[in-house]
């Protein structure tokens, strides 16, 4: 099989498995789980890719193949090579000259710019500080309420989702920091029902429901106000639990 995708299992490969879900075309899926204790990449996704992360992509339909191990360059490559060609069907991308074209480019690049740059920084800073009360846990708090409210509006906006009335891959770009994402930094979603009507409709869609029946043993969609915390890392618990 010439596309292969290394997914670990509750990571942020999930939205390249979703993305070649949707898009219908064959490739061959490796899935790795994350080291039992520390909850880091294991040794042999660590021996395969040389970023040591997840996704990463190798096409051998062209020779040299190609490795990539960004999901943002890896979800472009694949709708750009593989995608479809022609205005007339339907794309997971938009052209330029598509009405939603710019609204695209800025959602396809935006949860993993900023919104998932943001959530690690905050997982990091309480952790280091052990204090929610720290000047700067509390702007970060707050920086991610802007950033939800942004989104939360925007999904407002279109009433569907974040390109437009059509799903695009910027949906599939966004849905781990709004789903997995919060089993390591818990975010309660109440005040954002924008973002868990799109919640639900992303758990509606038969694409995704295979994605995580093939990349994450069936896992229920992590999609309510509140979601359970990964506690079955040891390295993790202790961790966890100061949240
Ligand atoms: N910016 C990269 C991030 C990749 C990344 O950090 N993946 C995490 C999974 S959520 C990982 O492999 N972590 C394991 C480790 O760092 O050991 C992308 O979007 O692909």
């Amino acid at each position: 099989m010439p596309l292969e995708l290394y997914h670990m299992h509750l990571s942020q490969s999930e939205r390249i498995v979703w993305l070649l879900e949707e898009m219908e075309i064959s490739y061959e899926l490796k899935v790795f789980y994350r080291d039992p204790v520390t909850a880091l990449s294991p040794d042999e996704l660590k021996a395969l890719n040389p970023a040591g992360t997840a996704p990463y992509l190798r096409d051998t339909n062209v020779s040299p193949p190609v490795c990539l191990s960004e999901s943002t360059a890896i979800a472009a490559y694949l709708l750009a090579v593989y995608g479809p060609q022609s205005e007339s069907e339907a794309r997971l991308d938009r052209a330029p000259g598509d009405p939603d074209y710019a609204a695209y480019l800025e959602w396809f690049h935006y949860a993993n710019g900023s919104l998932q740059a943001s959530l690690f920084r905050q997982m990091s800073l309480t952790l280091a500080t052990g204090d929610p009360e720290h000047a700067g846990v509390r702007r970060g708090v707050a920086r991610l309420d802007a950033q939800l409210r942004f989104v939360d509006e925007r999904l407002a906006r279109t009433g569907a989702w974040l390109a437009g009335e059509r799903l695009s891959a910027a949906d599939c770009m966004a849905v781990f920091s709004l789903t997995t994402m919060r089993g390591f930094y818990p975010l309660d979603l109440t005040l954002y029902p924008n973002i868990l009507r799109w919640l639900r409709d992303v758990a509606g869609r038969p694409a995704y429901r295979r994605a995580l029946e093939k990349g994450d043993n069936s896992m229920e969609p992590m999609i309510g106000p509140t979601v359970r915390k990964f506690t079955e890392f040891p390295g993790l618990k202790a961790v966890l639990e100061k949240f």
